[in-house]
């Protein structure tokens, strides 16, 4: 019985192994034909798989993982690339001894007209009534004044009448001392700028339009910086945007902040807040830049006295200084004393040396205003001012080396 049953189920095993192998031989067959007949090997497999690969099962395959974005690298937003702006290089400004020997070349306008006109005539064996008049005409349009001409000339007669003086050299000399001595060389023209106890030094600029009071401005803060001082700068010309933006650009070439307000804002409340962050800070010298003015306009005038009296409230303002163009010769002259008015002028800047030949104003200036020249400019690059010394200033007039 055993045997049998043992058979039976041998029996079954048999038939089911003969149908399983059978059937999915038939539905194999049932697959739609290839697309041509001699490409039957590649029946089970996709054609563009080579022919030698194992095929995986299907389901096994693995699934590309996100094929779209593998294809597409993810996009990484990233800030563009601003170009850090390269921060500015401080300058260092040329140092001020000497300077006015070396930009003597820059009153070559003024030699021409003054020294060579005045030795031409001064080369002659007697010195007549003409020659006099001729030495006069020379001063004069050379823009040093009636006045002071006539002095000069007077002096230089008398010493020539008694030291009996016969050398051209010797009159030139003389000449030369008498020039300086006009130019009265035992005024002070130190600028104040050195500290007070726990508040900077304050510097007010002044000045008819575009007499060169912003550049002086600048100039002057790079003089202090040269000789180890610390600066900051008031825009109080508040009339134009533009005139606060060319200060802070001086600054900024030698490392020096910038106090401005708003266009148009009060020009007091700009030079009283610069000063204020000058004693914050700490700084040695404040510097304010005022607006252009014209001497006839009666409320800008009492605008700048304002602006004084405002800064003042922190302490007295220690230098105000007249910036005038030498280039308007004697009708300069009439603007600085309606200034010296309204405002306590202590130093007078003569500024655009370089542009004219009558270099003889500085004389005018000091004696119609009795205020010493401190500082010439000589030029428009940033180291061209030079402090005033009456000596080297005369020989570069009679263009000599004496
Ligand atoms: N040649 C020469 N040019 C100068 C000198 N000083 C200033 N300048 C030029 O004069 C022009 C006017 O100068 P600013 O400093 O803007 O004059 P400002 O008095 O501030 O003018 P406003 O603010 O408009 O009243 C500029 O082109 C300067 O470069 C100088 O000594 N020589
Ligand atoms: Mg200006």
């Amino acid at each position: 019985m055993e045997y049998v049953v043992a058979s039976v189920i041998l029996l079954v095993v048999l038939v089911a192994g003969a149908v399983g192998l059978v059937v999915p031989r038939m539905r194999r067959r049932e697959l739609p034909p290839p697309p041509s007949a001699g490409s039957t090997t590649t029946l089970e497999r996709p054609p563009t798989l080579p022919a030698d690969e194992e095929l995986p099962p299907l389901i096994e395959r693995p699934v590309p993982s996100a094929p779209v974005t593998e294809a597409a690298p993810p996009v990484v937003v990233e800030p563009p690339v601003v170009e850090e702006p390269a921060a500015p290089e401080i300058e260092k400004p040329a140092p001020t001894a000497g300077r006015l020997v070396r930009l003597r070349a820059r009153l070559a306008r003024s030699q021409n007209s003054l020294g060579r006109g005045l030795l031409t005539v001064l080369s002659r064996d007697h010195l007549e009534e003409d020659d006099w008049e001729e030495i006069e005409d020379s001063l004069i349009s050379a823009d040093v004044g009636i006045e002071a001409t006539q002095v000069i000339v007077e002096r230089l007669r008398e010493r020539v009448r008694i030291l009996g003086t016969r050398t051209v050299s010797e009159v030139r000399e003389q000449l030369a001392e008498e020039l300086v001595a006009a130019l009265e060389p035992e005024m002070d023209r130190s600028l104040r700028t050195a500290p007070h106890e726990g508040r900077p030094a304050v510097v007010m600029v002044v000045g008819v339009n575009g007499a060169g009071k912003t550049t002086t401005c600048g100039k002057i803060g790079r003089v202090l910086i040269a000789d180890g001082r610390t600066v900051l700068f008031g825009a109080a010309d508040t009339f134009r945007a533009a005139a606060a933006e060319q200060l802070s650009t001086w600054g900024e070439r030698v490392g020096a902040e910038t106090v401005r307000g708003p266009e148009g804002g009060d020009p007091a409340s700009v030079a009283f807040d610069a000063v204020k962050r000058g004693i914050d800070v700490g700084v040695d010298t404040v510097l304010i830049d005022t607006a252009g003015r014209l001497q006839n306009k009666v409320g800008l005038m009492d605008e700048l006295g304002k602006v004084k009296r405002v800064v003042e409230k922190h302490g007295a303002v220690d230098e105000t200084l007249l910036v005038l163009d030498a280039t308007t010769g004697q009708n300069g002259l009439e603007q600085a004393r309606v200034f010296t008015e309204v405002v306590d002028v202590t130093g007078v800047v003569l500024t655009k040396l370089d542009g004219t030949a009558k270099g003889g104003i500085v004389i005018a200036v000091q004696r119609k205003l009795g205020i010493p020249v401190k500082l010439v400019g000589l030029g428009e690059g940033p180291d061209d001012l030079a402090p005033f010394e009456p000596a080297a200033f005369v020989e570069a007039l009679l263009g000599g080396d004496a």
